[in-house]
């Protein structure tokens, strides 16, 4: 079955054209203009924007990411260890296990927590990491993930679980002393707890016992859309604890974490703000502007993210009925920050970037500046307000240089 699988994707990848990098080359394409709704009437007020969420939301489900089941699951959460002299004294660090109750043998969502000791109910950062929890910092007192991992060339994760080695190995993601020093939390957890990043990762994730993918509907929610709901389910457990702001709550993504935040961002408006680092195709770049990664690149190499029904537009991203610039629109009026990296063309920058001040008009029925300007900035050169968008030098990434523009930003739209 996955040899079956696998041949299937080595042809379609090698019937895809070669990416394209040259403006010159993109096809003419028409963006849907976000104020104007399906029946083609045209949106004047927030209040008919907002009645015309439930629709937008609807199409991302059935067309992108697959629909979220509405089943709560239940889940107590048990607090596993709690250090108040983290971080050099500066921080105190929890870790915290959501156990979902009525699947004993299904993995914990294991969330890592950072309160910096000086403020009281910080706002709280929320986001996924790639390699467990212990990659985020040499803490000793983090546990070794357990789960299963993706080997690393390296020989720090073998036999896809960890060693003591991968401690810190993805720390430069997350510079802490300088959250914290800004007085913000941070909320972590591997996005491998909820499913496995690889075709058959379901199986042993949520999806195998939350709509599974077994009546294969158009419209599964696959391994994305989970990612998105664990946000959530983070997120409902900061609401209770009492030593973070869970309303000021900044849902925040890589790659393909980044598509998750935005997905997250844009189904639960608890979420204060978004931020989407680098999350390119399927995330915040436009699907219409032929560049870098295309739909048709993304299902075949991560058949397991996105629901099926986007895969027929592998190949015709112009038959969309809309584009990822009314996903970031969707979550208007909060703030939302869009970053790209010069040496991750892949991820198209310059179509995040148009994808982001698309949503201009949205913001400004809220009487709120989004990205005001035409032109794509040069690197290391924020533009917009409540929109805010910039491209640093440098490889697909997060940089420290990421966080210190994420951190004003939020200084600016959520702390007050
Ligand atoms: C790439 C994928 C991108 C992005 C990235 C990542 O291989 O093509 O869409 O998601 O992975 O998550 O690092």
């Amino acid at each position: 079955m996955l040899s079956g699988l696998l041949c299937h994707q080595v042809t379609l990848y090698a019937q895809a054209p070669e990416p394209n990098y040259d403006e010159t080359k993109i096809p003419p394409y028409t963006l849907p203009d976000p104020l104007v709704t399906q029946s083609g009437k045209r949106i004047t007020t927030a209040r008919q924007w907002e009645s015309q969420r439930p629709v937008l939301l609807k199409q991302f489900a059935t067309q992108v990411y697959g629909v979220t089941p509405e089943r709560r699951l239940a889940a107590r959460y048990e607090v596993k260890s709690v250090d108040s002299s983290a971080l050099g004294g500066t921080a105190i660090r929890k870790q915290i296990s959501i156990i979902w109750t009525e699947y004993p043998n299904l993995p914990s969502l294991d969330i890592l927590l950072f309160v910096p000791k000086s403020v009281k109910k910080p706002p709280v950062f929320v986001g996924f990491n790639y390699m467990g929890n212990h990659s985020i910092s040499t803490e000793p007192g983090i546990a070794l993930s357990t789960r299963w991992l993706p080997n690393r060339p390296d020989g720090k994760v073998i036999n896809n679980r960890a060693t003591e080695a991968a401690r810190g190995v993805q720390q430069s993601r997350w510079p802490l002393e300088l959250i914290i020093s800004k007085g913000y939390s941070v909320a972590t957890a591997y996005y491998g707890d909820l499913e496995p990043d690889h075709p058959e990762g379901w199986k042993t994730g949520i999806r195998s016992v939350l709509g599974p993918p077994t009546a294969q509907k158009s419209d599964d929610w696959q391994a994305i859309g989970v990612w998105a709901w664990g946000m959530s389910r983070m997120l409902d457990y900061l609401e209770t604890d009492g030593l973070v702001d869970a309303r000021r709550a900044i849902a925040l993504g890589h790659s393909r974490q980044g598509k998750a935040a935005l997905w997250a961002g844009a189904q639960d408006t608890r979420f204060a703000a978004v931020i989407a680092n680098e999350s390119g195709e399927g995330g915040a770049a436009l699907s219409k502007r032929v560049f870098g990664e295309t739909i048709l690149r993304l299902n075949t190499s991560f058949p397991h993210w996105f629901c099926p029904q986007y895969q027929t537009y592998n190949n015709r991203p112009e038959a969309l009925p809309f584009d990822q610039h009314q996903l970031l629109a969707l979550i208007a009026p909060r703030p939302l920050y869009v970053a790209s990296a010069q040496g991750d063309q892949w991820a198209d920058p310059k179509g995040e970037f148009m994808s982001a001040r698309q949503t201009d008009p949205v913001y400004k029925l809220y009487g709120k500046k989004g990205i005001g300007t035409n032109d794509w900035p040069p690197v290391h050169t924020p533009v917009g307000e409540t929109v805010r968008y910039h491209i640093r030098a440098g490889e697909h990434d997060v940089k420290r240089y990421d966080w210190e523009q994420f951190l004003d930003f939020a200084d600016r739209q959520v702390k007050k």
